[in-house]
């Protein structure tokens, strides 16, 4: 939990600040409905601050030592370790997922800061072969400068670690906005970080209402060489645009629109356990969750009766949380009144939970076709639409024909299949035979509408980083 200094402030050059003007926004339990907190509306002002002390920490930060910037990232995730339950507890309360997910989803951040500050050590140059025999040549790397992170409500934690894990190895100073739905649990991130002696103005976060204007400054401001987002595909677009005017760097997380294709050779009671627990994860609101499920019709019908018994053991308020608000619940609700109105079923759930709080039942959908709401749009809810295919020739085709390109999930036992399905598959990430992981060593991202920029490994390290080009003439 927050203390009484950091209480709904940002943290900027090290210090917990209200917004100038006293704006405030509210922050609500999704579960509830209720009023939890309320937290400074950061305007320009404030966003001027946190870049001029982002700008002003640069220098003394890309110049430490790689093992001293290890030691504090390392110290910052032993701080997040620490607090994982009382972060999970305040992510809980304004997001709504359960404690055990949200305490693992700290825990999770932790590793993947600490994988981030073993990088520091990797940060290698390259020599390259000069262009005459009396020059050399040699890349070197150096951190892009000052970066503007933009992060969602659905991971409120482990999405801010993914950014600032590598930017941090590579040198950079940050400027985070976390959503405004989730802002406390980010305040609970800059605390730990705080704890761990991190420099003042390394790490700055900017809590806002108003992210439109929060873009705005920073697109605008020349010290700022890079923006990295993840939400939805419409603001990442409109970021895009602005990005051209300073020609900044940009990495983009979208949406996405996962197809899961369970061949007739696969195993369909093992395929609905592992669709099951990515389905409903985070009440089904994260980019790689499976959102349009063709199963061939020899496997279908298991299948479809294993998938609604997992759904169905499913406890809504216990086992999985509610939506986060109003907004989300409405479109779950009109992409499955559009289904059924279309000649689907619900083999189980399909209407709202009455009560306060934003539940939506797990709910499992047969007889979906193409042309439905489900399988055109993205839902972020936990529906689980069932499609049944004959022509295993067509159906890499039909996932492939989405604006997305992040995460297929395929279940076969055939290896011929397994290489030729996963080459034809446009999506950035192809899992067989399992769920979606997201280990630090590995590049999470997609292709397409689904965004460009990789989170995780080396080549996440290198989003944050410009190789210098240094040529040397010896003078013989
Ligand atoms: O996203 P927004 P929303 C998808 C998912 C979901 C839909 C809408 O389909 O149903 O997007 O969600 C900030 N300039 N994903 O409306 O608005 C905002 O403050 C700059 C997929 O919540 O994109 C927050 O910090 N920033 C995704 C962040 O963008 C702006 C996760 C995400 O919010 C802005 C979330 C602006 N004009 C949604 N307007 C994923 N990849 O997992 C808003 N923001």
């Amino acid at each position: 939990m927050e203390t009484a200094e950091a209480a709904g402030r940002a943290l900027i050059g090290g210090e917990w600040q209200a917004e100038p003007d006293g704006r405030t926004f509210t922050v609500f339990d999704p579960a509830t409905g209720a009023a939890i907190a309320e937290v400074a509306d950061g305007g320009a002002e404030l966003t001027g601050r946190a870049v001029d002390a982002a700008a002003a920490a640069l220098p003394g930060w890309r110049a430490l030592a790689a093992h001293e910037r290890a030691g504090l990232m390392r110290r910052a995730a032993d701080e997040l370790t620490a607090r994982a339950a009382s972060i999970g507890a305040t992510m809980t309360a304004e997001q709504g997922k359960p404690l055990a997910e949200a305490t693992a989803e700290v825990l999770s951040g932790a590793e993947h800061l600490l994988w981030a500050a073993e990088e520091t050590r990797r940060l290698y140059g390259q020599t390259v072969p000069g262009a005459t025999a009396d020059n050399r040549i040699w890349l070197l790397p150096e951190p892009v400068g000052v970066v503007a992170g933009i992060t969602p409500w659905n991971f409120p934690v482990s999405m801010i670690t993914r950014k600032l894990g590598p930017a941090l190895a590579a040198g950079c100073t940050v400027v985070l906005k976390p959503a405004e739905l989730t802002p406390l649990s980010a305040i609970a991130v800059a605390e730990a970080f705080t704890a761990a002696g991190l420099p003042p103005g390394v790490f700055n976060l900017v809590p806002t209402a108003r992210p439109a204007l929060f873009a705005e400054t920073v697109m605008a401001d020349r010290r700022v060489r890079k923006v990295s987002f993840t939400g939805s595909t419409e603001v990442g677009r409109e970021l895009i645009r602005r990005s051209a005017e300073d020609v900044k760097r940009l990495s983009v997380e979208l949406g996405g629109h996962a197809p899961v294709l369970v061949f007739p050779d696969a195993d369909p009671v093992a395929a609905a356990a592992a669709v099951a627990r990515s389905k409903f994860l985070n009440a089904g609101q994260a980019c790689t969750s499976p959102n349009r499920i063709f199963v061939h019709r020899d496997v279908a019908a298991d299948f479809t009766a294993a998938l609604a018994r997992h759904a169905e053991a499913i406890e809504p308020g216990v086992d999985m949380g509610p939506l986060i608000d109003a907004a989300a619940l409405a479109k779950v609700e009109r992409h499955v009144e559009d289904a059924l109105a279309r000649g689907a079923k619900a083999v189980t759930g399909g209407r709202r939970i009455d009560g306060p709080g934003t539940f939506f039942p797990p709910t499992v959908l047969s007889g979906v076709t193409d042309d439905m709401l489900v399988c055109r749009e993205e839902t972020f809810g936990p529906v689980a639409p069932v499609i049944e295919f004959d022509a295993v020739d067509e159906v890499v085709a039909r996932a492939n024909a989405t604006a997305y390109g992040l995460t297929a999930y395929v279940w076969t036992a055939d290896l011929t299949r397994t290489l030729r399905v996963a080459e034809e598959l446009e999506f950035g990430m192809v899992t067989v035979n399992g769920g979606p992981l997201a280990p630090p060593q590995a590049p999470f991202g997609g292709i397409k509408n689904s965004g460009y920029g990789r989170e995780g490994g080396g080549l996440g390290v290198a989003d944050y980083l410009d190789y210098k080009y240094l040529s040397v003439g010896l003078g013989r």
